[in-house]
């Protein structure tokens, strides 16, 4: 749609790592397009989930979490994280209600404040929370930034989400539509199926191995038949990671493929075969080239 009465605009959902950015892109858009699960730092590009609301389209950013960078992985996404708001045309700080006020939310409220972007406070997890604690809250971090709008939402249970949802439909600019009416993401389909693999990965192996993994995808190809063939190679930065990631007799590789390929073929609707490697590969995390791959800047 174009024309004098559409609107159209990035939004950022800016915030601590698990305050559920990427639950509520999800829950805004109604499709899985971020991937979510319980560990930190799962989210490493920028992703862009697409909703259409009346005669709005609304860019959402999700964003890695902000948090204090220690390899060149965690800079570029710290930096992914704040070029999304950077581009936005209205940030949303999401607030892990449960978790409360931090010094994580604090230096975050304070960098979003002077960036001089509009900005409204968005409460997550209020599913998980007593009502009366709420407004304190609120009220607290309000005290750091003015925010044009305060909201108190579920990104599980989707509490909270249409009054969010109908909000941003008028809060966006008026302008043409950037993308096709059907899109729902930027994402292209070879990083989207090398997050779906690092899902399983996060889901299914514990401790650090998540962390020191990147999934990249090596080939697809569309069949005749109609189906997707994917090749994507795990790299790890460890000797000891391979073997945890592989498991006993091919185990768990077997496990996470399986998990993948299902998620996947829903996700693309249509038969897919996923052909998993793992490789070491000591020092990844510092290489330009795997960073770039994950779908991030490398600025140095
Ligand atoms: N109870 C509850 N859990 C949530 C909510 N939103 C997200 N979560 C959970 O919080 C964890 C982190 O969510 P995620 O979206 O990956 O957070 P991100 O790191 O900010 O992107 C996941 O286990 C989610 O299922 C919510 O509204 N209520
Ligand atoms: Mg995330």
């Amino acid at each position: 749609m174009s024309g004098t009465a559409s609107r159209c605009g990035f939004v950022a959902i800016i915030g601590a790592p698990n305050a559920g950015k990427s639950t509520l892109l999800n829950r805004l858009t109604g499709a899985k397009i971020s991937i979510v699960t319980p560990k930190a730092q799962t989210t490493r590009a920028r992703v862009l989930g697409i909703f259409l609301a009346g005669a709005s389209q609304v860019l959402l950013v999700d964003t890695p979490g902000i948090f204090a960078p220690k390899r060149r992985l965690d800079r570029a996404m710290v930096a992914a994280a704040w070029g999304g708001a950077d581009e936005a045309d209205l940030a949303l700080l999401l607030v892990d209600a449960k978790t409360g006020f931090s010094g994580a939310v604090h230096d975050i409220a304070v960098k979003l404040a002077a960036t001089g972007r509009r900005m409204c406070l968005v409460l997550n997890k209020v599913d998980l929370v007593e009502r009366p604690k709420l407004l304190p809250l609120a009220e607290e971090i309000s005290k750091i930034a003015s925010f044009e709008q305060v909201f108190m939402v579920s990104a599980a249970t989707g509490d909270g989400v249409e009054t969010l949802k109908t909000f941003l439909a008028g809060a966006v600019p008026a302008g043409p539509f950037l993308y096709p009416e059907d899109d729902l993401t930027d994402l292209p389909e070879r990083l989207l199926a090398a997050e779906i693999v690092r899902e399983q990965i996060f889901l299914q192996i514990r401790d650090e191995v998540p962390y020191g993994s990147t999934v990249e995808t090596e080939s697809f190809a569309e069949q005749k038949d109609g189906s997707a063939r994917i090749e994507a190679v795990i790299y790890v930065a460890r000797t000891g990671h391979k073997a945890i990631l592989i498991g006993a007799g091919g185990t768990r590789i077997r496990d996470i493929g399986a998990r993948a390929r299902r998620e996947l073929s829903s996700l693309l609707d249509r038969k897919v075969h996923l052909f998993l490697r793992v490789k070491e590969r000591p020092g990844w995390d510092e290489e330009a080239a795997r960073i770039r791959a994950a779908g991030l800047n490398d600025s140095q």
